[in-house]
């Protein structure tokens, strides 16, 4: 099916059939706009940007692409098809079919669930909004903005559910998304990650490969949810997920390629006079975003993440395919723990460890990223390797929290930590000379001198097409 492009909100749902829901997203529409206009992208209302914008979800169509002004992008409401007879395939209501409306007894979890997810997405283009005066190339510009007007549908995915399912208090939530605002002191953020600023670069293009991270293991796992709104919305949302990891990891190359080349060229890794940006550098950055990242899947034990589990509303990654019961009553899972002065990992209730389950798979895919970053270092014949550090440093969430542990996993006093700080996590001085090197680079197929160009254009076409146009 395709969008009709001359309804205000292009949608899959028959919402023109539901008079009363459209009234309410149609109030709800111009909220939106303004928050958009006060909050998103700086600058960028006179652009007309290369978008990718979706039309459709059958796998052929829902990627369409073309120079649109932004302010004129229309963001939608689309949902994966439904799966014929979809049952809930985990926790106490194994077996039974799928929700197809909320189940009144675990209205207020999957409502909270819901809200927390919403309300990382249009964080996200708060956290980047002055990004686009900075852009290292117009390519990377037009990727700033397709990651930031898909942050910008993922929050109406998620409005739509409230406004669909949960009547009166489903639109003070939706309201509220618009309220609160990243780093605001009064109204933050509800999670933590999501209240730190992203000025510059570097800080993007790790947190699009670190933080969507967790935005696709989040929303594989409410994939898997019972009520089935909620898993066909997070199917679709998955499918631009992976353009956003793209942008992070193939961001992140480009940068370690350019700060290998600058190596070799100068015969030395303190590359910052020639205006590349250090590993040491790279690594402080990496150090901090994958930090905050593991605090975003909660704490190794929760109750909250066991009674999401057993009602059905929230699943592993890929339940589907885990070979066990599905229920988790007996099972135990390692899950690290603090013990005696170190790290130990200890048998814990599976149930209770399905935050823990789904950090680790994380860990394990962000591990396979680093990866590539070393292979481009070893092909530049540069000795040296970026890490993931330890998964008790830095943390503010969890067993970890108020232990001082660095980047290799030595528990270290409160002095030590102090001290040695600045080796680890960016300092006031790095974040400075990073943005020193963060001035706009808008000639078509010319890259700032920090970050290699990219390996091919966007939908085919050439690197130095005009994927922005400005007026
Ligand atoms: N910050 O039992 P626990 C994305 C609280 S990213 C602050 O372990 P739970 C995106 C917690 O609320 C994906 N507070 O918590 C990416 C609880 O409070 P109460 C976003 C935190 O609930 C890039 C207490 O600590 N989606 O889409 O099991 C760009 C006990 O903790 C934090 C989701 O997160 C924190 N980090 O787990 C754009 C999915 N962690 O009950 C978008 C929905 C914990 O004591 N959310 N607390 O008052 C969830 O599934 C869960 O809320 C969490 C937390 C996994 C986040
Ligand atoms: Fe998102
Ligand atoms: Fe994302």
């Amino acid at each position: 099916m395709n969008i009709d492009y001359n309804e205000r909100i292009p949608n899959n749902v028959d919402l023109a059939d539901d008079r009363r829901l459209l009234r309410a997203l149609e109030r709800w529409q111009p909220a939106y706009l303004k928050w958009w206009d006060d909050m998103g992208p700086v600058d960028s209302s006179d652009m007309d940007v290369y978008l990718r914008t979706a039309i459709s979800v059958e796998s052929d169509g829902w990627a369409h692409f073309g120079h649109v002004r932004m302010p004129d992008y229309r963001w939608g409401i689309f949902l994966t098809p439904p799966e014929a007879d979809r049952k809930i395939n985990f926790g106490a209501h194994k077996g039974d079919p799928a929700w197809q409306t909320v189940p009144g007894e675990y209205r207020s979890e999957l409502r909270r669930l819901i809200v927390t997810q919403g309300d990382t997405e249009p964080a996200s283009v708060e956290q980047q909004r002055t990004l686009g005066r900075s852009c290292p190339s117009l390519y990377d510009l037009r990727n700033l903005f397709q990651v930031n007007v898909e942050e910008g549908r993922h929050l109406w995915a998620m409005v739509y559910l409230l406004h669909a399912y949960f009547g009166r208090d489903g639109r003070e939530e939706a309201d509220e998304m618009l309220h609160r605002h990243a780093g605001d002191p009064d109204r933050p953020r509800i999670l933590q990650a999501f209240n730190e600023m992203t000025d510059d670069w570097l800080s993007f293009f790790m947190f699009t490969f670190f933080q969507d991270r967790d935005g696709k293991y989040q929303l594989a796992s409410l994939a898997e949810s019972g009520f089935d709104p909620l898993s066909r919305t997070c199917r679709f949302m998955l499918t631009e997920e992976a353009h956003h990891m793209f942008v992070g990891e193939s961001g992140i190359m480009r940068v370690v390629q350019r700060s290998a080349e600058l190596m070799r060229e100068h015969d030395t890794a303190d590359i910052r006079a020639h205006g590349g940006i250090d590993l040491d550098t790279i690594q402080k950055f990496m150090n901090f975003h994958y930090s905050i990242c593991l605090d975003l899947f909660g704490q190794e034990k929760s109750t909250n993440a066991a009674n999401y589990y057993s009602m059905g509303l929230k699943g592993r990654f890929q339940e589907t395919r885990i070979d066990d019961d599905h229920v988790l009553e007996d099972a135990v899972f390692m899950a690290p723990e603090l013990r005696d002065g170190g790290v130990v990992m200890a048998e814990t209730p599976a149930l209770t460890a399905t935050n823990e389950r789904l950090r680790q798979e994380y860990a394990k895919d962000s591990q396979r990223g680093v990866n590539r970053f070393n292979k481009v270092l070893a092909h530049y014949g540069i000795g040296r390797e970026l890490t993931l550090p330890h998964e008790a440093f830095n943390r503010a969430i969890g067993a970890f929290r108020g232990t001082h542990v660095t980047p290799d996993g030595q528990i270290v006093d409160a002095e030590t930590w102090a001290r040695r700080r600045g080796e680890w996590l960016p300092s006031d001085a790095d974040y400075a000379f990073v943005k020193s090197l963060m001035t706009p680079v808008v000639a078509p197929g010319r890259m700032a001198n920090w970050i290699a160009p990219p390996k091919r254009g966007i939908h085919g076409q050439p690197v130095d097409f005009d994927y922005v146009r400005f007026h």
